[in-house]
Order: structure tokens, then sequence, then C-alpha cells
């Protein structure tokens, strides 16, 4: 772990769960449920697959340079629903957040899928929801992994969606998440960041989620 989270915070103490994809984010924050006083939001992936009866992840994989800006533009506006869903518990857990919305985006930039326009304003509705909007969070926790490992995993879990995601996308999504969050040399991070070797199997993490627990609620009280 490399940060603690912000202390004596007496209201709402929101923390993100972030990695790349099959990095286990889903599993590590369905720990959290057997905790009464946390609000837990998983990542809305269903609704990206069903937006009104069009499954809007597959086509951004089918045709990334036509539809990677509208689901980039969904995905921000998913995400920020769930950072402002109103709760009276004293914590709320969610998968994934606005500010990684921002790593798809980049490696979107970066890879030139996407026309400048396009990026331009993705990166002003991200750079308005950051000012603007009441996305408060006071822990990243990020889910550190190896492209490798993830490949493996994504093959096994087989989401028909993903069949044409490569060992080298899955690279070039590491590279973003480690610039942000472990490297620090890319966008801002807004909380202090707890990384965590996500290599480990399922029964190695629960020591790893037991610590990460107890430190959230040590910090806050
Ligand atoms: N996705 C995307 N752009 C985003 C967020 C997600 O293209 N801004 C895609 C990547 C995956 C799918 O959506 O194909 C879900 O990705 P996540 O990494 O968010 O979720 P996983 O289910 O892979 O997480 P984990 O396996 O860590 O539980």
């Amino acid at each position: 772990m490399s940060a603690s989270p912000n202390k004596n915070c007496k209201r709402l103490f929101t923390v993100c769960i972030e990695g790349n994809i099959g990095s286990g984010k889903t599993t590590f924050l369905n720990n959290f449920k057997a905790n009464d006083n946390m609000l837990v939001l998983q990542e809305p992936v269903e609704l990206w697959r069903d937006v009104g009866g069009t499954n809007l992840l597959e086509k951004m994989y089918k045709d990334p340079v036509r539809y990677g800006c509208l689901f980039q533009s969904y995905v921000q506006l998913t995400m920020l629903q769930l950072h402002t869903q109103k709760t009276n518990l004293p914590f709320k857990v969610m998968e994934r957040s606005v500010y990684s919305a921002r790593c798809f985006i980049e490696n979107m930039k970066r890879t030139k899928m996407l026309e400048k326009v396009e990026i331009d304003i993705l990166e002003q509705w991200h750079e308005w929801c950051i000012q603007r909007a009441d996305i408060q969070t006071d822990l990243i926790v990020y889910l550190r992994t190896s492209p490798e490992v993830v490949y493996e995993r994504m093959r096994t879990r087989a989401r028909k969606e993903e069949d044409c995601v490569s060992l080298e996308y899955l690279r070039q999504v590491h590279d973003v998440h480690d610039d942000w969050l472990y490297n620090r040399s890319l966008f801002s991070v807004p909380a202090p960041v707890m990384v965590l070797d996500a290599n480990k199997s399922v029964s190695e993490m629960m020591a790893e989620f037991e610590k990460c627990r107890r430190s959230i609620f040590e910090n806050r009280d």
C-alpha cells in the first residue's frame, strides 16, 4: 500500500476501485457487500450492453472509430450518475469512476482511434465533471496487474463483447492506468492511492482486501 486515506473525515467517505480490464475489480468490490454501512456500486456494464435494446459495448469493440466517442460519452454519464447517487450511509465504494474513464479516452487519443474534435469534446466533458460536479473521492484503490495475467483472465471469463480484445490493447490500457496512478506522470490524481498487487489469486487477494477494509475504517474514525 502506498498511501493512507484522508483522516478525520466525517462526511461521506468515497472509495473508487480502479485497474485494468480483468484486474478483479468486481470481485474485490463484492467483498465490501458484507458491510451494512457501505453503499457498494458496481460498474454499469449492464447499462452499456443494453441502451434501449442496443449493445453499445459490443458496437464499440466492433467499430471503435464509429462508436468509441459515443460509448465513452455514455460511460461518463453513467459514472457521473453513480458518483452523485445519494446515501445516508457513511461509506460509498464504487467500481471505476469518472476519473478512470479518462484512461480510455487517453488511450483512444494515443492510438488515434478518434478524431481530434471527438477527443476535445470528451475531454471538455471530463474537465467539467472534475471541476463542477460533486464527485469528491477520498481513496483510490489501484488493483495493479500485468497485462499477461489479465489477458488470461479475460479469455477465461469469455465475455462475448471482449472476443476481439488483444493483449496489445490490454498493454495500452495498463500503461495509461500505470502512468496515471503508479508513475503519476499523466493527469492529476484526485485522492490518495493504495496500490495492491492484483496478480495474486482470489484467495490471496482476500488478505489484501482485509488490509484495505481495515485501513478505510481506521482512517475515517
Ligand atoms: N470499458 C471501456 N471504457 C471505459 C470503461 C470500460 O471501454 N471507460 C470497457 C472495457 C471492458 C468493459 O468495458 O471491456 C468493462 O471493463 P472494466 O475494466 O471496467 O470492468 P471489468 O468487468 O473488466 O472489471 P474486472 O474484471 O476488474 O472486475
